[in-house]
């Protein structure tokens, strides 16, 4: 999974993606090439497979996420080519967006306004897409003519109700896809279709004024707020001085930004874990909140699907109190579920399959 951190300049982009990926990579009051770009794969923290893993004296394998961090980009600069294909290329878009205060650190608009950058951007993204609207849109009018073809016909009927739509100021993620739309519309990789985390780098000063601006995940767009100085300060101390600092700062009810991030963006993605205890190792997968066993059994291999029977599955918790899966049967924790049953977050699998 790629989430890609991009955003205007001097937003603390490169410091949120340092504190998520525990790189150095260089942050400056200065300004920098647009066409560098920071990429580091990192396991996604899950303390549930630290335990299971702990218990069963196996490995964890933990899920890898990608992260990329852009270069700055102007105001109206989002036609460049690299950087459009850095968005593209992600399965959900993290914006941040400059809410601390700084003298020296200039903002391009002038005045800081988290609303107005939300706002800006969103408009930005939507531009991109509706440029590759209308190019495909001239292709497809010119090919159209040239030959019969009910699915370039078709494809054509999408390109005009997305220009329509993105003309009536919609980004694409509030469309509602058919599933052959959503089909036609895939290889686009719109930008304004990708789930979107808003970020708001607030500062002790600012940090409350933005609160009123956070907003839970929901239809793939979130807002949240963060202090990416003060909680890098933080992280440094120990528990019992946090708690002091943090009070000081009137920050007491901080959430770290270090810790909710992966929440919140499986969240923002609708994507669930479950786990895997295998002779070698304890392993966590990702898949749709609504995906089936059958579905879990193909991330983990094709022949497990072709050949599914049936999964033993519990709750991870459960399993851990109960000790293993033969004292869970014994207990009736353990649960047979066949190709339709909806895994549910947490859940431990063990496939049956027919070799
Ligand atoms: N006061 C304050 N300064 C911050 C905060 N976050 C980042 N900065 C400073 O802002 C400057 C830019 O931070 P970066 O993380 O490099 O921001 P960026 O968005 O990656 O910058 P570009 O890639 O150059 O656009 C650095 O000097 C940071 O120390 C913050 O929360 N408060
Ligand atoms: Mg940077």
């Amino acid at each position: 999974m790629i989430l890609t951190i991009f955003g205007y300049p001097k937003s603390g982009k490169t410091s949120l993606f340092n504190m998520l990926t525990d790189k150095q990579e260089e942050v400056s009051k200065f300004s920098t090439s647009t066409h560098e770009y920071h990429k580091a794969i990192v396991d996604v923290p899950d303390h549930r497979l630290t335990q299971l893993a702990q218990h069963f004296n196996l490995p964890p394998v933990y899920v890898k996420i990608e992260y990329l961090d852009t270069g700055a980009l102007a105001f109206g600069e989002s036609k460049n080519v690299t950087f459009i294909d850095l968005l593209r290329r992600a399965d959900g878009l993290v914006h941040m967006i400059r809410g601390f205060e700084d003298e020296e650190i200039l903002h391009p608009q002038g005045a800081i306004d988290p609303a107005r950058d939300i706002h800006t951007m969103e408009d930005e993204l939507k531009t991109v897409d509706f440029i590759s609207v209308e190019k495909r849109m001239e292709r497809l009018f010119a090919d159209v003519k040239k030959m019969k073809s009910k699915e370039l016909e078709e494809e054509l009927e999408l390109m005009k109700k997305l220009k329509d739509f993105l003309e009536q100021g919609n980004p694409l993620r509030e469309y509602s896809f058919t599933p052959a739309e959503e089909l036609q519309a895939r290889g686009f990789k719109f930008l304004s279709q990708k789930p979107l985390l808003n970020i708001i780098n607030a500062d002790e000063n600012t940090y409350r004024r933005y609160l009123e601006l956070k907003k839970e995940p929901e239809k793939n767009i979130t807002t949240q707020v963060f202090c990416a100085k003060i909680e890098q300060e933080l992280l440094e101390l120990d528990e019992e001085d946090r708690l002091v600092f943090q009070e000081e700062y009137g920050l007491a009810d901080y959430h770290y930004m270090r810790e909710n991030f992966i929440n919140v963006s499986y969240r923002l993605l609708n994507l669930i874990s479950f786990f895997t205890i295998g002779d070698n190792e304890v392993r966590a997968w990702t898949i749709k909140e609504s995906d089936n066993a059958y579905t879990a059994a193909g991330k983990v291999h094709t022949d497990i699907q072709k050949g599914f029977i049936r999964s033993e599955t519990i709750n991870w918790q459960a399993l851990l109190e109960a000790g293993g899966f033969s004292q869970a049967k014994e207990k009736g924790t353990l649960r047979l579920e066949g190709k339709d049953y909806v895994v549910k977050d947490g859940e431990v699998l063990y496939f049956r399959f027919s070799k």
